[in-house]
């Protein structure tokens, strides 16, 4: 993947299919598929079923360098399991910010925002903790993290 600001520029116009200036979740879909991730349509479904899908993705290209790299990141992890489990489980300290061990709607919003660069509606995320919540107590333990974001690939 190049990464020089031209080629970003360039890989933002291919995925912006309709030209609006963001890149949808079938945008999103479709770049991680061709940046070889065997990315299921779980979370892309997730976001798709909501009715207000541009709304939910708001990615432009200010926000777009951080999604490749991320990406990229998680292309290196699936090739490093080992890595990959202590890295879910530093991400998971980073979003829970107020270190009760649980990731909370408004926690896993900023984190989608702050760690994949995805702005993410309340109702998106509520589908994500739906989910993703198996113990059902309206939170996201470490345990459900880290099945949903493997469940994802
Ligand atoms: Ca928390
Ligand atoms: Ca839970």
């Amino acid at each position: 993947m190049a990464k020089t600001a031209e080629n970003i520029e360039a890989l933002f116009q291919k995925y912006d299919v309709n030209k609006d200036g963001s890149i949808s979740a079938q945008g999103l879909l479709n770049l991680a598929k061709d940046m070889g991730l065997p990315w299921s349509n779980k979370l892309v479904n997730a976001m798709i079923r909501e009715r207000q899908l541009h709304a939910d993705v708001k990615m432009d290209l200010d926000t777009f360098p951080r999604v490749v790299k991320a990406l990229e990141e998680i292309k290196k992890a699936l090739y490093n399991p080992q890595e990959t489990h202590e890295a879910m489980v530093a991400t998971f300290n980073y979003i829970d910010k107020n270190g009760d061990g649980f990731l909370s709607t408004d926690e896993l919003k900023a984190g989608m925002a702050s760690v994949v660069g995805m702005e993410l509606s309340s109702e998106a995320i509520a589908e994500l903790i739906r989910l993703a919540d198996y113990n059902m107590d309206g939170q996201i333990d470490i345990a459900e993290f880290v099945k949903m974001v493997t469940s994802f690939f």
